[in-house]
Order: C-alpha cells, then sequence, then structure tokens
C-alpha cells in the first residue's frame, strides 16, 4: 500500500479494448451467482450481508449488523459469536461430510498427503491442545513462519480455535523481517519448521528463527515441524518438536464462541516508507465475505469442484482463498508445496491432471511466465476438467488474459479478474461467472454488496471513459479495522486523502470504460507524466505484450529534459522468439510502433530494453522504483524484498552487454 496519494490531474485514459465474452448458457444456468444478486444487495444491503452471514454457524446471532458510528473503525454483525475453526471444519463433518477430501497436499519432492474433513478436525483439535498446553491463552499472538506444509493450515486454524490471533510471515521472508513482525505483535510463540524444499533442494528455516528469537524477548517457545531432515540448533526448554507435542495430544476439542469483532489475524504488508504495517483482521464480518466471494466469484460446488490456489499462506491470497473462504465453504483443495518449475516447466498442469483441477487461481506474474515458457508445455497435459479461471495480484494484460483462456482454458472457461487487498480482506472487484460478459483486462464491478467508485482529485466520481483514483465508499464486512497498535497511521494511510468524503483510498488508479466497467491502472505513485499526460503503466505495458513477441513488459518513467518523463520499458521476449533478432533496431522500432498504434504515439516508449528476467516482489509484483534506478543510471536501491536478489545484477549485465 501507498503511505502517500497521488496529486494532480486525473489519469488520461488510452488503451481501449473491445473484446468480450459472455458467459455461455450451460454455465449461466448451473451457476451459483444470478444476475439479481445486484438488485438483492441494492436493494438493502445490510440485509443482503446478513444473509450472506447466515451461511455460516453462528453461537449467538448478533443484534445490529453494521455499526459504523466510530468511523473508520467498523463493527460487523454486532453481538454475534462463533468460532472460525468450527466453521471451517467441525460443521462440515457434523453435516456428514467427514470423508470429503479437504486437502490434496502435494509435496514439491512428490510426496503426498490426502486429508479428508474429519482429519482435520482431529489434526486441529490435537494442534490445539498443544498450543494450549504451551501456555497460550485468548488474545496472545502467534507467529507462524512455515513452508506450505498441511501443519501451517492446522496452527491457523488451531490458533481460530482457541481465539489467538496468528500472524503469518512468509518463510521467504528474512530472519530480519521475522524479528521485526514478531516484536511488533509481541507474539509468544512462533511455529516453524526446520527447513523447507525450494527448487528440488532442502534450505533450511529454523535458523532465520533462532536469529530473530535472539532479540524478541517476547517468544516463550518455538514450535517445530520436521520437513527436510536440516540439522538444526536446539535451545532446551524453548525449543519443541511439533512431533513431540501434538502427535500424542487428544484428538477431541470443544469449541469455544468468540465476539465477531475478536481479532482473527494480523499480517504484515509493506509500506513504500518506514516499517511494515500490521493489518488487523477480525471474525465474522471476515468470514462471511471471504466465503461469499469464494462461493460465488469461482462458483464454487462444494460436492465436485477441486479447487487450487497457487498463492503462499504468507500472503492475504493465502489466508482468505486457502484457508479461511474454502474451508468455510466445505471445499475440496489442492495445496502444493513447491515452485513452478520444479522439476519440470509443466508441474501445475501435471498437478491439475493429476487432481482433475476444476478451478484454478493464481497471479498475473505466473500466467505471463507460462506465456515464456510457451504453449507447448501445457498442451501435454489434459486440462478438460478446469472450468473457471481465477487471477489476483496485479492488473492483468488484455493478452496474458486471452492466452490464459485459450490455452489452459480450452477458449471455454471464465477468466475472473479479481482485485482485492490485503487491507480490503476479500475480493472487492471481479467479474461474476455465469452473469458478467466478461472484458480481458477489466476487473469490471463490484461484487453485489460492494461499492467502488473511480474518482478525480477532489473526490468527484469520473464520467465513463475517464480515469482517477479508486476509492472505496462505504464499509464492506471483511475490511481491515486497523493497523495493530498505529490508530493515527491507520487514519493518515487509507482515509485522509478523501477525508471529506470519508472514502477509503487505495492507492491503486483505475478507470471507467464507457460501460462503467472498472479497469485497473496500478499504484498511482507508478503513473508517468509525459508532456503533461498522465499515464499509467499498466496501460504502456498492455500494448507491449499484446505483440507477439513480447511475454512481459515492465515500463517506468524515467526524467526527461524536454518531455518531464519519458517512457523506458523492460521487455522479456516469449518463448522461442530469438533473442538477437528480437534486440535488433528493425525490432526494437516495431515495439515502438506497435505501442503508438495501440495507444497513441504519445505512448511511444523513448527506449526498450530486453531483459531476460523483472525484478519481483516476493509475492510477484514488479518492483518500478528499481527500474526508475537503471532507467535514471542511478545506483539501484534497496533490495532487500526482491524474491531474487541477483535479478537487477542481471538486468545490469545484460544491458551492458548489448550497449
Ligand atoms: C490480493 C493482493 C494489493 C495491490 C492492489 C493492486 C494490486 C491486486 C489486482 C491488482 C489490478 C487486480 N492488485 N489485484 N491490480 N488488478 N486484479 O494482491 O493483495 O498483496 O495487498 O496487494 O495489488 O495494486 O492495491 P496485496
Amino acid at each position: 500500500m501507498t503511505e502517500q496519494s497521488g496529486q494532480g490531474q486525473t489519469l488520461d485514459n488510452l488503451l481501449t479494448e473491445s473484446r468480450t465474452f459472455p458467459p455461455s448458457d450451460e454455465f449461466a444456468q448451473q451457476a451459483n451467482a444470478k444476475a439479481d444478486l445486484y438488485e438483492q444487495a441494492d436493494a438493502d444491503r445490510e440485509a443482503f450481508w446478513a444473509a450472506q452471514a447466515e451461511q455460516l454457524t453462528w453461537e449467538t446471532p448478533w443484534n445490529q449488523v453494521l455499526d459504523w458510528s466510530n468511523a473508520p473503525f467498523a463493527k460487523w454483525f454486532v453481538g454475534g459469536r462463533l468460532n472460525v475453526a468450527y466453521n471451517c471444519v467441525d460443521r462440515h463433518v457434523e453435516a456428514g461430510n467427514g470423508d470429503r477430501v479437504a486437502i490434496h497436499w502435494e509435496g514439491e519432492p512428490g510426496d503426498g498427503r490426502t486429508i479428508t474433513y474429519a482429519d482435520l478436525l482431529r489434526e486441529v483439535s490435537k494442534t490445539a491442545n498443544a498450543l494450549a498446553s504451551l501456555g497460550m491463552r485468548t488474545g496472545d499472538r502467534v507467529a507462524i513462519y512455515m513452508p506450505m506444509l498441511p501443519e501451517a493450515i492446522f496452527a491457523m486454524l488451531a490458533c481460530a480455535r482457541l481465539g489467538l490471533t496468528h500472524s503469518v510471515v512468509f518463510g521467504g521472508f528474512s530472519a530480519e523481517a521475522l524479528r521485526s513482525r514478531i516484536d511488533d505483535a509481541q507474539a509468544k510463540l512462533v511455529i516453524t519448521a526446520d527447513g523447507q524444499y525450494r527448487r528440488g533442494k532442502p534450505a533450511p528455516l529454523k535458523a532465520a528463527v533462532d536469529e530473530a528469537v535472539a532479540k524478541t524477548p517476547s517468544i516463550e517457545h518455538v514450535l517445530v515441524v520436521r520437513r527436510t531432515d536440516t540439522d538444526v540448533e536446539w535451545t532446551e526448554g524453548r525449543d519443541v518438536w511439533w512431533h513431540d507435542t501434538v502427535d500424542g495430544q487428544s484428538d477431541q476439542h470443544t469449541p469455544e464462541a468468540f465476539d465477531s469483532e475478536h481479532p482473527l489475524y494480523i499480517l504484515y504488508t509493506s509500506g513504500t516508507t518506514g516499517k511494515p504495517k500490521g493489518i488487523l483482521h477480525t471474525s465474522g464480518g471476515y468470514l462471511t465475505q471471504t466465503a461469499y466471494t469464494h462461493r460465488n466469484v469461482f462458483d464454487l460446488k462444494p460436492e465436485s469442484d477441486v479447487y487450487w490456489c497457487t498463492a503462499d499462506i504468507g500472503w492475504v491470497t493465502g489466508h482468505s482463498y486457502i484457508v479461511y473462504g474454502p474451508l468455510a465453504n466445505g471445499a475440496t483443495q489442492v495445496v502444493y508445496e513447491g515452485t513452478p518449475n520444479t522439476p519440470h516447466e509443466g508441474r501445475h498442469w501435471e498437478i491439475v491432471q493429476k487432481y482433475g483441477v476444476t478451478i484454478y487461481y493464481t497471479a498475473p506474474t505466473l500466467i505471463r511466465t507460462f506465456m515464456k515458457w510457451g504453449k507447448e508445455i501445457p498442451a501435454k497435459y489434459d486440462l478438460s476438467t478446469l472450468r473457471v479461471l481465477g487471477s489476483v495480484g496485479e492488473p492483468i494484460n488484455p493478452e496474458a488474459w486471452i492466452w490464459y483462456r485459450e490455452t489452459i482454458g480450452a477458449a471455454r472457461t471464465p477468466v475472473v479478474d479479481t482485485w482485492w487487498q490485503t487491507e480490503t480482506g476479500a475480493i472487492m472487484i471481479s467479474p461474476l461467472p455465469g452473469v458478467t460478459p466478461a472484458k480481458p483486462g477489466s476487473a469490471q464491478r463490484a461484487l453485489p454488496g460492494i461499492s467502488a467508485k473511480v474518482v478525480d482529485d477532489q473526490g468527484n466520481e469520473v464520467a465513463a471513459g475517464g480515469g482517477g483514483y479508486l476509492v472505496l465508499d462505504k464499509p464492506w464486512p471483511s475490511m481491515l479495522r486497523g493497523i495493530w497498535g498505529d490508530e493515527e497511521r491507520y487514519r493518515d494511510t487509507y482515509w485522509s486523502r478523501f477525508a471529506d468524503q470519508g472514502f477509503y483510498f487505495a492507492g491503486d488508479g483505475a478507470k471507467y470504460d464507457l460501460d462503467g466497467d472498472v479497469w485497473l491502472l496500478g499504484r498511482v505513485d507508478d503513473v508517468m507524466n509525459v508532456s503533461g499526460h498522465r499515464i499509467s503503466t499498466t496501460e504502456v505495458e498492455s500494448a507491449l505484450v499484446s505483440h507477439p513477441t513480447v511475454a512481459e513488459a515492465a515500463v517506468v518513467g524515467a526524467s526527461d529534459a524536454t518531455t518531464g518523463q519519458g517512457i523506458v520499458a523492460f521487455v522479456i521476449l516469449r518463448g522461442g522468439v530469438a533473442e538477437d533478432e528480437a534486440k535488433g533496431a528493425n525490432a526494437i522500432k516495431a515495439l515502438r510502433d506497435h505501442v503508438a498504434k495501440e495507444i497513441g504515439p504519445i505512448a511511444k516508449p523513448r527506449q526498450i530494453m530486453v531483459v531476460p528476467e523483472l525484478p519481483k516482489t516476493r509475492s510477484g509484483k514488479i518492483m518500478r522504483r528499481l527500474l526508475r534506478d537503471v532507467a535514471e543510471n542511478r545506483e539501484i536501491g534497496d533490495v532487500t524484498t526482491l524474491a531474487d536478489s541477483s535479478v537487477m545484477e542481471l538486468i545490469s549485465t545484460g544491458l551492458k552487454d548489448t550497449g
């Protein structure tokens, strides 16, 4: 999320995309969501959300749907009490679905585990008993620093069951990142593993915990899952093995109900400046909206679907769409431990074929990587079970959308482009499959029950065809309840930009097309200003990706004596395109002309560089800040949040080689 808000005039709206894909009659007829969902929600928003909340099991009903009297601090389902883990596990077993598979777990080395809902109930109960035996009490914070193992999910649900607040820290983060997060939340326990498989090799994990915990006196215990048999240092009394502590516990545990606003978890997002923000989510509203969106946006049929979200549980997508939403709905899902090209570039498609995956949810960065690897790879597998494809994390370029639908979805499946944030907790803007005629590249419309607007600098809604800032103008059930321990920062970061109107400012630029559909245009900090025109990086990137030789593009504005900023583009070629040829002066000119044709001469990049990789965060978002350093010939800034810190070197050396 951004700390500062954009200023100046609104964005120029340049790229046009007119292809649409209406849902098939067959899909529409069987779809969970029907068009009247929008009307129902518009007629009475609170009644609509109450109806969604009724899909959960409450111990005590609420007496008020929404209390917004202390805005921007919301309370949803006031007075209601429920247990989140009971809703995700026990109630499915009680309903007679204990034999249904909850998790098909696939390890990176090829090992696997099948976990039914009855198994899940036993494991979560044992874990809850173990956490209680370690002295954890309702309200305590627990850090979870783990690879994608079933135990990570057991741990999250055991916390929810006991009313402990978890803080999952992505397993690729450093000891220092873990330390600052433990410290901020004053966590008492860390759950981790000895090591984790990464690209076919075991890598140590507990070592980073030892380093972090040496400087965090709040930690009383470290609970360690054995995964890779890596040698670990051991601090007697503090460190305990999972198999010693959890396995022998009783598999019976009676859940207690907690207040609807009981803190469920903290998840840290890195800001552009300063220390990471601990985004706080609570129970009833969060579970209501994650379950509702998962059911309608993915058209989930729990009895027959096999769902797979490829995110890591270290990100909000893993929290809402691996753990809470799908499990609240009683889904059967695949959880995969490893990387997409271990041991080969067809691994995801092999998994889709093996488990008969029907719903697949991933990020544009991975779709563009698949494009780069080439369509021959998925062509080797049977992907005919797929019926819904989803995208999240960044704007999806129309060409990548088309490739996804055609190559993975056999030109048949709906593709849902879902816009949301760690802060929103659940999907906010997305087509509904079976209802919305899909438009490649557009997230389209706020979901029933959600209200979003594109506004200008003054907070006035822009007309159809106009661009500006994306805001959320009404509270929603899964909204963040604040930043852990920092009320002021919460108000400043999200509510000060449009304080007069009381809008939540998301930090993203967006536009309406002539039908009123929303297009996301990237973070407002990334917007370029060329000769007084505010141009979005996303639009120029999408134009580049629509050229047959380009798999992926990142665009930045570099200072320019004449135009204020000049557009500099970095492109990755598609598989099979000869690099020498594509780097030639004619090929580069062809790309520049292509952008001019797609968008207009004003958007023509000043410079285009062919690169082997792009700098990305560990959740796959392009870090344009570092590319700006390259484009402006500056020393490259802080690379600690990069997924692969050698990428910048690769880019700089590659550029020197070609001049
Ligand atoms: C869920 C997640 C949030 C930021 C958000 C925006 C970008 C996410 C998007 C999208 C365009 C989409 N973003 N989904 N942009 N289209 N479908 O990614 O959360 O890690 O907090 O990132 O990601 O810029 O503001 P988070």
